[in-house]
């Protein structure tokens, strides 16, 4: 999903070219390996916790601009032009030098967004199986959890993101990262995230990030964590 993939770029462009209007996200947009999906689901799916402006503007401008901003450097990838993002991710300090911080930046900034996408569109409750069981196991439950992810979440300082990493044995932890920095930079995978950017909840709840925080958890959608834990359990956990 996130590998080179020119063709569907440049048929993006013509189909929007085609239909006689340039939406922004596309207007500077240099050709290049990286590829912004569409969001899996309607603006408007996360409402009223999430509202649909905030979404469109999330998805279409700030992720967009990570994905600009990797395929305008994608050509100085040198030897790690063909590796999956994540491993670019793991590999930071081999990325050369001139571009590293792009990478950190964009290149993280894709795969948090590229995860935060997917595991929202839900209707919150509890999961179930595997990942309720690991959760119990590791993290003292879902209540404890959650208590501790958002509180988690308030102590970032500016702009970063609160994780539940996995590791490849399966192994769960609660983590946060400043900027767009990543558990896959630390060998780890993301299981599942929110971004406290303000950029996530301005619009509809100003300063107050513990409100969005709180109220966030009623959109995520539990059948895609455990799908996305049971593919970081077989090794294929990709972002
Ligand atoms: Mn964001």
């Amino acid at each position: 999903m996130l590998r080179a993939d020119r063709r569907t770029v440049i048929t993006g462009l013509a189909a929007v070219v085609a239909g006689g209007f340039v939406r922004p996200a596309f207007a500077q947009a240099p050709a290049g390996p990286f590829k912004l999906d569409p969001l899996p689901y309607a603006n408007n799916k996360n409402e009223p916790h999430i509202d649909a402006m905030t979404m469109e503007i999330h998805h279409d401008r700030h992720h967009a601009a990570f994905v600009n901003n990797l395929n305008g450097v994608a050509n100085q990838l040198g030897g790690m032009a063909n590796m999956p993002l994540n491993e670019i991710l793991a590999k930071l300090n081999e990325v050369p030098e001139a571009i590293r911080t792009t990478m950190r930046n964009s290149g993280g900034g894709h795969a948090n967004h590229s995860m935060f996408w997917q595991i929202m569109g839900g209707a919150g409750g509890e999961p179930k199986g595997d990942l309720n069981a690991a959760i119990d196991r590791d993290l003292g439950g879902l209540a404890k959890l959650q208590e501790q992810f958002n509180a988690a979440g308030g102590r970032v300082f500016g702009s970063g993101w609160v994780f539940v990493s996995v590791s490849k044995d399966g192994k769960l932890a609660l983590v946060s990262k400043p900027n767009q920095d990543t558990p896959i930079m630390d060998g780890l995978m993301a299981l599942m995230g929110n971004d406290v950017w303000e950029h996530a909840y301005y619009l509809k709840y100003q300063n107050r990030r513990a409100d969005y925080l709180k109220s966030w958890w009623n959109v995520v959608n539990w059948n895609k964590v455990e799908e996305r834990y049971a593919a970081a359990r077989a090794g294929t956990l990709a972002i």
